[in-house]
């Protein structure tokens, strides 16, 4: 009955999100490392999943603000995919073979950004 349309999801409708039933969606954030346009749309890309309505990365603050399926996924398991495709979350970091495909702009490790 119910059909998540996910690809179609944007900040417009976020405060439509809430209206399914049935399924707890639950908010969150955390900070992922990353620079530029590029990792904001990898890491926003890496979250379309079905169990992910929301994902929102803000390049200044490095904040990731998701809406979730509190029954069906973890903030944690969330943090594990960000870390999945190369960047370093607050608990998760990506693996080094990973993080040195990124390209040039978004090598966040080499630059500003010290962990
Ligand atoms: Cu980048």
């Amino acid at each position: 009955m119910k059909t998540y349309i996910l690809k179609s999801i944007s900040i417009i409708s976020l405060f439509s999100l809430f209206a399914f039933a049935g399924d707890t969606v639950k908010e969150g954030e955390f900070k992922v490392s990353g620079l530029c346009g590029m990792c904001k749309s990898r890491i926003e890309k890496t979250l379309k999943i079905s169990e992910v309505k929301f994902a929102k990365w803000d390049k200044k603050s490095k904040m990731l603000k998701v809406a979730f399926l509190s029954e069906k996924i973890t903030l944690d398991s969330l943090q594990q995919l960000v870390a999945s495709v190369g960047h370093d979350t607050e608990k998760f970091k990506a693996a080094d073979s990973t993080y040195a495909k990124l390209p040039g702009c978004c090598l966040y490790r080499d630059g500003q950004e010290t962990h």
